[in-house]
Formats: C-alpha cells, structure tokens, sequence
C-alpha cells in the first residue's frame, strides 16, 4: 500500500473563489467600513437566523469569547455541570467566567453528557447546565429541559459542530436559554474566525449585543462589564460568500461519510455512531471508535502508522478535559466517575473529512485503516 504523495489532514478550510472576495472587500473598502456592525455584519446576522432556523442570533470574533459572553449574560456562577468529552475551550470558558466545572460522564452511544447522571451532580450552587452537541449529535435536548426546569437552572448549548442540524426541522440552536456556534476556518461554515450565540429571547440577545461591545449602550453611558467580541466586516464578508458553498459542501460530505460507512462499516473493532432519520446532519466531522482487543491495534497505533502513510487523522478529544493538570484535582475529575468518558477519548480518531477530499482517497484511506487489521 503507497502512501499519499501530499499529506491528507483531518480537514481543509473551505475556499471560495478569490474573485467573489475581493468583489465583496471592493464593497467594503468603499464603505471605508471594517468593523462595528457594519453592513456585511447586519446581512450576515439575519442570513444566519434564516439558515439555522432561530429567532435571534448575535455574531462574535470567535466561538470562545461567544461561549463566556454568553456564560456572563445569564448570571451563571458556582458550578456548571459539563461533558468532559470536548474541546478545551468549552471548559476554560467556564473557569474564564469565574465558574468551577462539574465533570458529568457521557453515553457510550451518543459520546454526549448522560443526562441520568446529571441529577447526582446538582448542589446548592449549581446554576446550570453546559452541553456540547460533539461532533455534531444533538444532546438529549428534552431530558435536559426537563432536569432544568425541575430545579430552576439555566441550559447554553455548545454547538460549535453542529451548523445547521435540526432535530425534525427545528434549529438545533433554538433549544436551552443560549446555544454557541463556532465559524473557525475547519468548521463546515467558517468566517476564517468567529462565532455566533443563538437565542429565544430578544433581550437576551440585547445583553449579548451590549456585553460583546465593552457594555456600551449610548456616548454616555456604559452599563456592564463587557468586552471585544465583535466580528469584522471582512470576516462577515467571506462569511456571507461560504453560505453560498454550504450545500453543495454538505453533500460531498455525505458522500464522503456514505463511502467510510461502506467499506469500514463491517469491520469487526471499528464502529462509528450516526445521528438517527429526524435529524438533519452537519457533516463536520467523520469519527470512528476502535476497539483494541476486537481491531487488534489501538486507537493511538492506528493514528501512528497513519502517518506513515501521510494521513494526518485526529483524536478527538484526547486528552479529556478532566485529566488536564489544570483540572485533574477536582473532586468530579475523578476518572472512577467518568468511566465512559476515558474510554470513549482512548478509542475515538477523527477521520479525514472535506468536500476537496476525492472519494478515490477516501477508498485508498479506507484500504489503509484495513491492512491494519490483526
Ligand atoms: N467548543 C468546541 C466543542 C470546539 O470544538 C471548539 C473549537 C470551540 C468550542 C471553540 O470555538 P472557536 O473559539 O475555535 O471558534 C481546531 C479548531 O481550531 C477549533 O476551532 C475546533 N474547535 C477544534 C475541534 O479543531 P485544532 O487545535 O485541532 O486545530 P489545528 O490547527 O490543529 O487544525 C486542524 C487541522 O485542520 C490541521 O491539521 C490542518 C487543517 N487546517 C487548519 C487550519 C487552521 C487547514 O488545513 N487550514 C487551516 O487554516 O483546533
């Protein structure tokens, strides 16, 4: 088996034609308008309440700074209880916002925070529930609400892999009090760097707009603690130019996905979990789990010996949050409360997945990941 001759990365950024770019920063250069909810920015914000079927929706520079906004907008305080199976920045924007993470474990099926393992977790000071919607399947959203409303906490969804999923038909970023998408240039839909809070609520997107401004309201008056989350005209801009890419994007995505399914679906230690029919997909991102004693080789053999063979797959997301030093010696860190959790981020390997990708190389990468098989 040869190896590729350029090296395949786990995703390429979108790239929409560079004429259509500069069509648009000609616009804005005669503007002599670059920032500061300009034009690009109004458009972009109400194309995306469109796109992602919600009512109100702010932009920010980057889906982080999104996130504390939006921490900061609904008071929360004391503890916030959190998958650990994510990215960083889910859990630092809590401890950024002054917040202590309560580690709750996940399913095994959905790699999601196990919603039968909240009520456990819930202290006096407890005052809310942060869920990720990883690598694009949606949280169980009801049994969420449910455990909210029964004890009075607020629910922020991160949603940073979840552009444009619906749970039949209905936006994934209408669910909880706020829902956060990132726009980082390896996402399905990117602004190079950005991000967006999704809301139900008017005034709450009214504080968000406030909070990501500095708190300024007026030339006279400044009325919150706030700072610099403001997305740019020229981010907005390639925002608005990818918007036109993103269905064709998804479906050679799909088809990418259909030609993994196919030919590593049957091989005994690799499996994969799909969201069901009456969820409408982001495509973001192709994982498969590997089980060591039924595969013959572990996760992290398998993602060595795939560079040998210039393919660049990821392990997301090890380490777990939990066992960073910065957050192992909390009390609900302990890996003999998350058992799921550690397991699921020892087998997990993010496949290469982006439109670019030919489906050639998916079968080649495919033919690899089998002549690895004990
Ligand atoms: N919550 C969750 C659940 C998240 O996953 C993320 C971000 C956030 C919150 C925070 O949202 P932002 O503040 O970022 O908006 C990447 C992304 O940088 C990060 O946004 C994303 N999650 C995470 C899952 O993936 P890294 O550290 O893996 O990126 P990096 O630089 O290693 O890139 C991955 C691969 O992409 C490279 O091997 C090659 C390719 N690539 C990357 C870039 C930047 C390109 O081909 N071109 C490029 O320009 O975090």
């Amino acid at each position: 088996m040869k190896p590729f001759n350029n090296p395949i990365f786990v995703t390429r950024p979108l790239l929409p034609n560079l004429n259509d770019i500069s069509e648009k920063m000609q616009q804005i250069w005669d503007a002599a308008w670059l920032t500061n909810n300009g034009k690009q920015h109004q458009k972009l914000e109400s194309e995306l309440m469109r796109v992602l079927k919600v009512p109100y929706l702010s932009l920010f520079n980057n889906g982080t700074i999104a996130l504390m906004v939006a921490l900061q907008s609904l008071n929360l305080s004391g503890e916030v209880i959190v998958t650990p199976f994510t990215f960083p920045a889910t859990i630092h924007a809590l401890s950024l916002c002054g917040i202590k993470p309560v580690f709750c474990d996940i399913h095994n099926d959905t790699m999601n925070i196990n919603v039968a393992k909240i009520e456990e977790l819930i202290t006096s000071v407890t005052t809310g529930i942060l869920g990720v919607h990883v690598f694009g399947m949606p949280c169980d959203v009801i049994g969420i609400q449910k455990i909210s409303d029964k004890y009075g906490l607020k629910v922020v969804y991160d949603a940073a892999h979840a552009f444009c999923t619906e749970i039949d038909g209905t936006g994934i970023g209408t669910y909880g009090d706020i829902t956060m998408f990132s726009f980082h240039a390896t996402k399905l839909f990117h602004t190079v760097e950005g991000g967006a809070l999704s809301f139900n609520d008017a005034n709450l997107k009214l504080r968000c707009d406030l909070l990501k401004n500095f708190g300024i309201k007026n030339e006279d008056e400044v009325v919150a603690i706030g700072l610099n989350g403001k997305m740019n005209e020229v981010q907005a801009a390639i925002g608005l130019i990818n918007l036109n890419y993103i269905e064709s994007e998804r479906q050679k995505r799909a088809k990418i996905i259909e030609t993994y399914c196919e030919n590593l679906g049957k091989i005994k230690g690799i499996s994969f979990c799909m969201p069901g029919e009456s969820v409408k997909k982001s495509f973001q991102y192709f994982v498969i789990r590997i089980d060591k004693n039924e595969f013959g080789l572990s996760r992290d053999k398998v993602y060595e010996k795939l560079k040998n063979y210039n393919i660049f797959a990821r392990k997301y997301f090890y380490p777990l949050c939990s066992n960073y030093s910065c957050y192992k010696e909390l009390i609900s860190a302990d890996k003999r409360k998350l058992p799921v959790a550690n397991i699921v981020a020892s087998e997990t390997l993010s496949l290469p997945l982006y439109g670019a990708l030919e489906v050639d190389e998916v079968l080649q990468i495919c033919d690899i990941i089998k002549s690895f098989k004990k």
